[in-house]
């Protein structure tokens, strides 16, 4: 039998949006070393994961700070009220244990972005208190990772 082609609203596999989480200057995404970060804003990677989510059925409530409290904040709200989180906590990666510590409370899928390969970089750079507490880990294919990340929470959420 000849299949029918229809096009058809995503049918919703998210009813909690997923958080993304971006720590401390990320908001400067674009602006400069593009060498490492490549060109596009945090608002253009914003729209484009919004734009992502919404063409899978799901959404995304995407958050920016440069103060480690607030990510600690939004984690732990993250915990009722989110799906997943996708997180590039920026250099708090390679230093807070309060996030860490947050991140550990949570029951929902955890990614870990990084848009540089933090292994190719400064040593100080190889070690993520978050790795551990994440599900998983993408670094180093640039802003498409955050739409990997995207992918990845989805499919596991409607496993
Ligand atoms: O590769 C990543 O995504 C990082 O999380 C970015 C952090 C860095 O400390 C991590 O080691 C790896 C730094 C973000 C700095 O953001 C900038 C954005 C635009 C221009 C310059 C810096």
């Amino acid at each position: 039998m000849a299949k029918r082609a229809t096009k058809s609203a995503a049918k919703p596999i998210a009813t909690k949006p997923v958080y993304v989480l971006n720590g401390p200057n990320l908001n400067l995404l674009g602006q400069r070393e593009p060498e490492i970060y490549g060109r596009a804003t945090l608002a253009d990677v914003e729209k484009s994961l919004a734009a992502r989510a919404k063409a899978l059925g799901a959404s995304v409530l995407c958050l920016q700070s440069n103060h480690e409290g607030d990510l600690v904040t939004w984690i732990q709200e993250a915990r009722t009220m989110a799906g997943g989180v996708i997180i590039n906590a920026g250099a708090y990666s390679h230093t807070s244990i309060a996030i860490h510590d947050a991140l550990a409370m949570l029951d929902i899928p955890v990614v870990e972005v990084h848009i540089s390969n933090i292994y190719k970089r400064e040593s100080f750079r190889h070690h993520s208190h978050i790795s551990s507490v994440a599900t998983g880990l993408i670094c180093g294919l640039g802003v498409k990772g955050y739409e990997l990340a995207l992918e990845a929470i989805l499919a596991d959420i409607s496993k």
